[in-house]
């Protein structure tokens, strides 16, 4: 199986690259990134020099280099974890998510139904399903909840979704999609609610918490969705949609506080901060189509992800002092500065 994985020098992605290679010794990996602020070479550096492993620094928006791509590699199968991830900062700059995520999806796509491939897989969020009210928790997403987006972002995600479901249904490209909940664990970039606690912890800064800190997020460690994704691609269903998520819901502030108290840091640290505009209230994610049809079952508890994730962290403090000592600092000054 010759799989092209994007986006693989980010969080997820990489953590997707780890996953196969321990899993699937024998397929090769193509790794197509652009290396924006998100992504880091050094956290594939050690695969670099498998000879089953290639990477490619370029554009999923540029046709030339995807196209030039599929001719030389003949991908059998497709992961497009590339896209701008963040939030925060498509309120800050909506345009380059519409472009990567929306426009960088259709030109994998158009590769895709130009070469062939056996499967093209979109990696996708629960955010495209809005929120849900704090007072309601009998209430989940499922495959059946309307797309209802709030942010930039997630519409820019959204609209991918719904690209990806119209090749299929107008080409007959073979497509899944998978809609994961929060995600943590190592490598996730320190701009992300829990490593950037961890990160500011670690170094006695504040932690800044939005609104009331009352948000609730569903949390899954991060190799569960890797293992979801790995079934959906060679597993599930042409044309369908899987939610992946653990049951695990926490309000923000609970998670702040847990990363005090395993850090021995005093909760005096913590700030709250002026409220992100638009934020969404709760995510919570139904997964009984994926374990009904593929048997898949969160294995990590979070008690355990979160002690791993923080000792992640400990253990490798060069990987992220770079990153928050770099250009991010000036993206940190300007979001944080005065707010
Ligand atoms: P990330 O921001 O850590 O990584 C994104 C990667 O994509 C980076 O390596 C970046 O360099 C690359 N990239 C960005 N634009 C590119 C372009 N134009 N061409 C090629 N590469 C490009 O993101 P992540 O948290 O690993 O998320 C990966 C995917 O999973 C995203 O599609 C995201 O929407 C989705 N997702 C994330 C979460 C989460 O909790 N982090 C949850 C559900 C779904
Ligand atoms: O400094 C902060 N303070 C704070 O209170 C940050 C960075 C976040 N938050 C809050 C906002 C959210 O309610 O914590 C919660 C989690 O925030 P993020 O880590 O930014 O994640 P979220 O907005 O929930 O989106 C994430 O999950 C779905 C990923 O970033 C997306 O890529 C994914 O699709």
């Amino acid at each position: 199986m010759n799989i092209l994985v994007t986006g693989g020098a980010g969080f997820i992605g990489a953590n997707f690259i780890f996953y196969l290679q321990k899993m699937h010794s024998e397929d090769r990996i193509v790794c197509l990134d652009k290396l924006t602020y998100a992504g880091n070479l050094s956290t594939i550096s050690a695969t670099l020099n498998n000879p089953n492993f290639r990477f490619v620094k370029d554009d999923i928006c540029s046709r030339e280099a995807v196209f030039k791509l599929f001719e030389e590699e003949h991908p059998d199968i497709v992961v497009n974890f590339a896209a701008e991830s963040h939030v925060d900062r498509s309120i800050e700059e909506p345009g380059i998510f519409l472009q990567t995520n929306i426009l960088g999806t259709q030109t994998l796509m158009d590769a895709c139904r130009t070469y062939g491939v056996e499967r093209y897989h979109q990696v996708s969020t629960d955010e495209v399903y809005g929120d849900l009210p704090l007072d309601r928790f009998d209430l989940f997403f499922t495959e059946q909840t309307p797309l209802h987006t709030s942010s930039p972002y997630s519409a820019s995600k959204a609209g991918a979704d719904l690209l990806v479901l119209a090749y299929h249904r107008t080409f007959g490209l073979p497509v899944t999609i998978s809609r994961c909940s929060n995600n943590y664990g190592p490598y996730q970039f320190p701009e992300k609610l829990i490593p950037l606690m961890i990160a500011n912890c670690l170094s006695d800064k504040s932690l800044p918490v939005y609104g009331k800190g009352e948000n609730v997020r569903d949390w899954l460690y991060v190799e569960d969705h890797c293992k979801a994704i790995d079934l959906i691609v060679r597993n599930g269903k042409v044309g369908e949609v899987y939610n992946i998520g653990g049951h695990n819901e926490m309000r923000n502030i609970d998670i702040v506080k847990l990363i005090c108290r395993e850090l021995n840091k005093p909760e005096s640290l913590i700030t709250y901060v002026t409220d992100r505009k638009g934020h969404d209230m709760r995510y919570a994610i139904d997964p009984a189509k994926i374990h009904a049809e593929l048997g898949w079952l969160p294995e990590t508890r979070f008690e355990d992800g979160i002690k791993q994730t923080i000792k992640w962290y400990l253990d490798n403090r060069s990987w992220w002092n770079e990153i928050v000592s770099g250009e991010y600092k000036n993206y940190y000054d300007k979001m944080y500065g005065n707010r």
